[in-house]
């Protein structure tokens, strides 16, 4: 359990970053200062991108990060955000927001994760604060539980989004896995999943993906989050929702809201990191919530004014732009009728190109089985290609992805799902 899984720790290990010769001549010269800083690995998501970005070839593809393109491969800016834009243009200021963000953007994401008439919010049991995006909300988190917990650790499911390791170590938090995907069966190894639970030192906090899992795209059924969240209850453990694809598992962000709503009936305490980057499209605006669901109103005070207190010496205050968007947009009922139309609308053309891709690959007669393509959910497909293969269709097709074998649906369109298919059927045919 402690150790990370092959297809984590693959997905981690890149080859190192070569510095070009003039780069490298300077570096002798200048003063030791900073002589032992050694460059840093690339991100393995991010660096993906970088890549891309360098290749010079027409028909490459880039699959590797998650944000979603439109059908002609561009990025898209939904027209409910355009709209709210227009709203804020030359009439709303660009003052400081409090330490804790907007309160109106705030409000109206607790409604979104913990439902409209959720009687935590109307308790005022909720401490929330605006966050750097979903990174920035499970990083004050993991800083908070550092703070307030010293000695407490968090489980990690084997595999996770790889930043998730990087958080929780930055945040000198430390980490325990716990078993998530069956690789064989490429599903939920639900037996490993409730073992691991079970076995876990009661009150331990868990880190889980609320839907729409990255990267394997498994999520647990309504049943099995229900027997989950027992255990979670028998074993006095802390859940925290990383919620990054409110909306992008299944086209509906109410539903998709599902596991956390669980766990509330339940009268779990929980936590919940929510990203507006997916769902809203506000990649770069960094728009997210942080929320800590407390005992009681005056808990939810203390540990909303210690969140600020971690914030404020960190970026003093969040963005302003991107919580304007967000809260005109979830404030206003035809807008918000827009966003979830067009939220629908980027979930069904994944799923779209999901039945394409394993059409394509079943036509070109692969004799392997692509069920799990259209059997996962969200935006990834956690294809089963090996690192290897991977290397493969970059270095030969010039396709851009993940070497844990994740594919970015939000980034295959009609125009390139035929190539696509045909380079992954030729790296993974048997000879
Ligand atoms: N949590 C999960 C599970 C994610 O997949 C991502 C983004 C985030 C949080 C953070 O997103 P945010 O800070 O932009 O709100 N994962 C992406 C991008 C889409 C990335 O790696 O940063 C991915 O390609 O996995």
């Amino acid at each position: 359990m402690a150790a990370l899984s092959r297809a984590a720790s693959s997905a981690i290990r890149r080859p190192p970053l070569l510095l070009p010769s003039r780069l490298q001549a300077a570096r002798s010269m200048a003063s030791s200062l900073f002589g032992h800083v050694e460059p840093a690995p690339k991100d393995p998501i991010l660096g993906v991108t970088e890549a891309f970005l360098a290749d010079p070839s027409p028909d490459k593809v880039n699959v590797g990060v998650g944000a979603y393109r439109d059908d002609n491969g561009q990025p898209v800016v939904l027209d409910c955000v355009r709209e709210a834009e227009r709203r804020i243009a030359g009439n709303l200021n660009m003052e400081y927001l409090p330490m804790g963000g907007s309160i109106k953007m705030i409000e109206e994401s607790l409604k979104l994760a913990y439902g409209e008439d959720s009687e935590f919010v109307k308790d005022k049991r909720i401490a929330a604060v605006q966050a750097l995006s979903g990174t920035g909300a499970c990083r004050l988190f993991a800083d908070f539980q550092k703070r307030f917990l010293p000695d407490s650790q968090i489980y990690i499911p084997t595999p996770t989004w790889s930043n998730h390791h990087n958080i929780w170590r930055d945040a000198q938090v430390p980490q325990k896995t716990f078993t998530y995907y069956h690789p064989e069966s490429r599903g939920l190894d639900f037996a490993g999943l409730m073992n691991d639970i079970k076995n876990a030192p009661d009150g331990s906090f868990f880190l889980l993906h609320a839907c729409a899992h990255n990267p394997t795209g498994v999520d647990p059924t309504e049943e099995q989050w229900r027997e989950i969240s027992h255990q979670f209850k028998v074993k006095k453990h802390f859940p925290f929702f990383d919620m990054a694809y409110q909306g992008f598992a299944s086209g509906d962000p109410e539903r998709d809201a599902k596991a956390i709503r669980i766990f509330l009936e339940d009268g779990h305490q929980i936590g919940c990191a929510q990203s507006y980057a997916k769902n809203m499209g506000l990649y770069g605006q960094r728009a997210g919530c942080l929320s800590i669901l407390c005992e009681d109103e005056m808990q939810a005070v203390a540990v909303k004014s210690q969140l600020q207190q971690i914030a404020r010496p960190m970026y003093s205050n969040p963005p302003v732009h991107g919580a304007l968007v967000v809260s005109i947009i979830l404030n206003d009922p035809e807008l918000k009728s827009l966003w979830l139309k067009e939220v629908k609308g980027m979930a069904d053309r994944i799923i779209g190109m999901r039945k394409a891709l394993k059409e394509n690959l079943e036509k070109l007669g692969s004799p392997l089985s692509w069920e799990h393509i259209t059997n996962q959910i969200g935006m990834f497909c956690y294809s089963g290609m090996t690192p290897e293969q991977v290397d493969r269709l970059t270095n030969e097709y010039h396709i851009y992805m993940t070497r844990n074998g994740r594919i970015s649906m939000a980034g295959v369109t009609t125009g390139n799902v035929a190539y696509l298919a045909n380079a992954i059927h030729d790296v993974t045919k048997p000879n």
